[in-house]
């Protein structure tokens, strides 16, 4: 097998800190300039995973402040216009600073090369690049959070954002500079698919999870800026008093919204696809069953792409759209369902007679199915003019989103989190406490966000601070749902954090999966490969057999040739 690896096997160290002689990615340099200054993807793709899940937490806690406040009608713990700040800040921090960078930036940037058998991306320094952007622009959100935050909402709708005091500009800033590194992520993935695979690795022979990276950074590279040049008219119009959006200034803030949505909605499948990636690989893994209809979820991954820019208009439905837009892009809004379906019932067939393990990779992705079921199913209410009518800005739409992005994109996250955790760190975590906090976290967002479809369906509006007394039940269990989801996700962070310092040496494949990634050590070296990998077809499990004494799968020596 040629590729990059082949020409150049004698381990390389890297030249930026303090080089140690230790054997892998982790040891072999010391110092925050290590870091900070890396341009292995590897390490790249865990200082992700750091400000990601840092991300997640500061919106975490902005969540269970919104809760708390709404366990009564009326005032809680804060006054109205905090309110407002907090679920606007939630929701943003919750989308760019976690969900969009989210599975690409961490688990995609650290497997995505060790999947097609190479020491790298194709572009390292801009992979190092698109991380300092992201902190930049991260570094805007926070100083609109600490001087005073925006009661926008994360949509931004004008009017009320080119008027309202706060810091708009700082936050649009901060999203302006994150598009960018969204955008140099979603390149990077795409020269280094095109690029890097492997002699013999066709495009039917990468691991399905690379077809979803590709399919997203399509998305990425193509919808992002359309977010940018929005924000700039935004900021335009609020700084030069430019009538672009503001009728008082001439300007139309539909308009705003065709553009804000054009972006937007591909963006949730910049959220989606990745996951249902990662998906395809827990199922056929864990269940040791070569994955049903491979081609089928691959070109599904190409045609959610394509999809997702001709259904942006269901956002506006009840925004003065005509008749006839709203007809095409409900009827567009449905089709992009056959696509997802076919990859849930192709998820399905794989299970059909599998060796299915019960562990949390494998909990995490029975509970994705379910969950983005329900997530999906309820889009198609939305879709529906006659229902989306009733149910637009309620807590239906509330519960419909949570259920896509947390039930589906965060379960995923948390899935491909602990299936190439023992490979990304070296160590194993407890499978009782990872069993334990999985069916926490299930339980809780069940309870969190299954009431407020109830309570949406009966007309609870979303985004209010008071509430009439009919409702206070649906909240109460709301927020005692969201309370035993932070307490799983807490118990989650304990063990794998505990894993790293105690935890039991994991071996180089302790899945058994036969993908590249599985035949590097763990945690890898610095080059990735210490010797040339052997090309297997992904989803052929017949390739490796467990040894009981190592507790480790290895590849059968006829395979090894
Ligand atoms: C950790 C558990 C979470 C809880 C308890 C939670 C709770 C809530 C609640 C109650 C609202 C509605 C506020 C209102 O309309 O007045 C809300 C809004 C929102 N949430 Fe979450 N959420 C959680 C996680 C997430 C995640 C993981 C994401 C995305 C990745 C997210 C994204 C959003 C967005 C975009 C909004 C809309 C904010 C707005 O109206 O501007 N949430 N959340
Ligand atoms: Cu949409």
């Amino acid at each position: 097998m040629s590729g990059d690896t082949a020409t150049n096997n004698a381990a390389t160290v890297p030249t930026d800190g303090q080089t140690t002689g230790g054997t892998d990615y982790l040891n072999c340099s010391y110092g925050i300039k290590s870091w900070l200054l890396t341009l292995d993807h590897k390490r790249i793709g865990v200082m992700y995973l750091v400000a990601i899940l840092t991300s997640f937490f500061l919106g975490g806690i902005f969540a269970l402040l919104v809760r708390t406040e709404l366990l009564t009608p009326g005032q809680t713990i804060v006054d109205a216009d905090t309110y407002n700040r907090m679920f606007t800040l939630h929701g943003a921090i919750m989308i760019f600073l976690f969900i969009i960078p989210g599975i690409p930036a961490a688990l995609g940037n650290f497997i995505l090369p060790l999947q097609l058998g190479a020491k790298d991306v194709a572009l390292p320094r801009l992979n190092l690049a698109s991380f300092h952007l992201y902190l930049g622009g991260a570094i805007f959100l926070l100083a609109a959070i600490w001087l005073g935050g925006v009661d926008t909402g994360w949509t931004f709708y004008t009017p009320y954002s080119t008027t309202t005091n706060g810091s708009v500009v700082l936050v649009t800033l901060g999203v302006f500079i994150l598009g960018f590194s969204s955008i140099f992520t979603g390149l990077n993935f795409i020269v280094t698919i095109h690029r890097m695979r492997p002699a013999g690795m066709g495009w039917f022979g990468m691991p399905l999870f690379l077809w979803a990276l590709y399919a997203t950074a399509i998305i990425q590279v193509l919808a992002t800026p359309v977010l940018g040049i929005t924000v700039l008219l935004l900021i335009a119009e609020r700084m030069l008093g430019i009538g672009i959006f503001d009728p008082a200034l001439g300007g139309d803030p539909v308009l705003f919204q065709h553009f804000f949505w054009f972006y937007s909605h591909p963006a949730v499948y910049i959220m989606i696809l990745p996951a249902m990636g990662v998906i395809s690989e827990l199922i056929s893994v864990h269940s040791r069953k070569r994955i049903f209809g491979y081609r089928m979820i691959a070109f599904s991954s190409i045609a959610i792409a394509i999809l997702s820019f001709l259904v942006w208009g269901h956002h506006l439905f009840v925004s003065g759209q005509s008749n006839l837009a709203n007809m095409v892009f409900s009827a567009l809004t449905f089709s992009v369902s056959i696509p997802s379906a076919i990859k849930v019932f192709n998820w399905i067939a794989t299970l059909y007679k599998g060796e299915i393990r019960l562990n949390a990779p494998m909990l995490y992705a029975l509970a994705f199915i379910l969950l983005f079921g329900i997530g999906g199913l309820t889009g198609l209410f939305l879709g529906s003019l006659a229902t989306d009518v009733h149910l637009h800005d309620t807590y239906f739409i509330v519960a419909h989103f949570h259920y896509t992005m947390m039930g589906s994109v965060v379960i995923a996250f948390l899935g491909g989190l602990h299936h190439w955790w023992p490979k990304m760190f070296g160590r194993m975590y407890s499978e009782r406490w990872s069993v334990i906090a999985a069916a926490l976290v299930f339980v809780g967002f069940n309870v969190t966000f299954f009431t407020q479809f109830v309570m949406g369906s009966k007309g609870m509006p979303r985004r209010y601070y008071n509430y009439p007394s009919e409702f206070t039940i649906y909240h109460v269990i709301s927020s005692i749902g969201s309370y035993l989801l932070a307490i799983g996700f807490i118990i989650t962070a304990i063990y794998l954090i505990h894993s790293l310092v105690k935890g039991r040496k994991a071996p180089a494949n302790p899945w058994g999966g036969a993908s590249l990634e599985w035949q590097t050590a763990s945690p890898p070296i610095h080059d990735n490969f210490a010797e040339e990998p052997v090309l297997t077809d992904p989803y052929d499990f017949s390739v490796n057999e467990f040894d009981e004494r190592t507790g480790d799968y290895l590849l059968r020596p006829e395979v090894k040739g």
